[in-house]
């Protein structure tokens, strides 16, 4: 499954995989990213993948292989084996539901913290911040505890919204640019 980290040169594709609690907005995020219009969803019992084109910054241009997991609890047991070997999470959060947070904290350490997806750059996706009450980026970073993931986890906290497409792109550059430095990194350790 997993794409880039074997392909030498400038990166030409991307596979990532999405999580997150059911109702956090992952399937509408995925279709605004591959039909730039909203689409109404349904919960998600398995998976939806698509192939979608950046278009913003460095990473306008590369195709990105998106993996759309089921979040319902009974599907969660899933999310290790979609994560593995991928180049990068997005972990999209509703930022509205605070009292989610918490279990939402649980479910994205659980992954992180995998030996397979160790050192795998993060993207969180604070969605819904169309909706009043949506917390700031502050917030989330502090309730999904992501300092304590440590340093060989790079991640970034994106606030978005699904329906208009706001923050996504820009999000995915973002995520882009980890991989990348991720990259670099390991070619230099394998030179020395
Ligand atoms: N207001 C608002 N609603 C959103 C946003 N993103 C998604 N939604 C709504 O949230 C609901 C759930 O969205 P989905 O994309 O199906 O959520 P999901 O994370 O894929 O859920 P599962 O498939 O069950 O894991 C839908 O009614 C969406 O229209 C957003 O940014 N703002
Ligand atoms: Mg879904």
């Amino acid at each position: 499954m997993g794409s880039g980290l074997s392909v030498v040169g400038p990166i030409q594709s991307l596979h990532v995989v999405m999580l997150g609690l059911d109702s956090a907005g992952k399937t509408t995020v995925l279709y605004r990213l591959k039909f730039n219009e909203f689409v109404n969803t349904v919960p998600t019992i398995g998976f939806n993948t698509e192939r979608v084109r950046l278009n913003d910054g460095a990473a306008r241009g590369i195709s990105c292989h998106v993996w759309d997991v089921g979040g319902q609890e009974k599907l969660r047991p899933l999310w290790k084996s979609y994560s593995r070997c991928t180049d990068g999470i997005v972990y999209v959060v509703d930022s509205v539901d605070g009292e989610r947070l918490d279990e939402a904290k649980a479910e994205l350490h659980k992954v992180v913290r995998l030996a397979e997806n160790q050192g795998a750059p993060l993207l969180i996706i604070a969605n819904k911040q169309d909706l009043p009450g949506s917390l700031p980026t502050s917030d989330v970073e502090k309730k999904l505890a992501l300092r304590e993931l440590g340093p060989s986890t790079p991640y970034h906290v994106q606030p978005a919204c699904a329906i208009t497409g706001e923050g996504l792109h820009e999000g995915m550059d973002k995520l882009y640019h980890m991989i990348t430095r991720r990259r670099k990194t390991l070619k230099q350790k394998k030179k020395t």
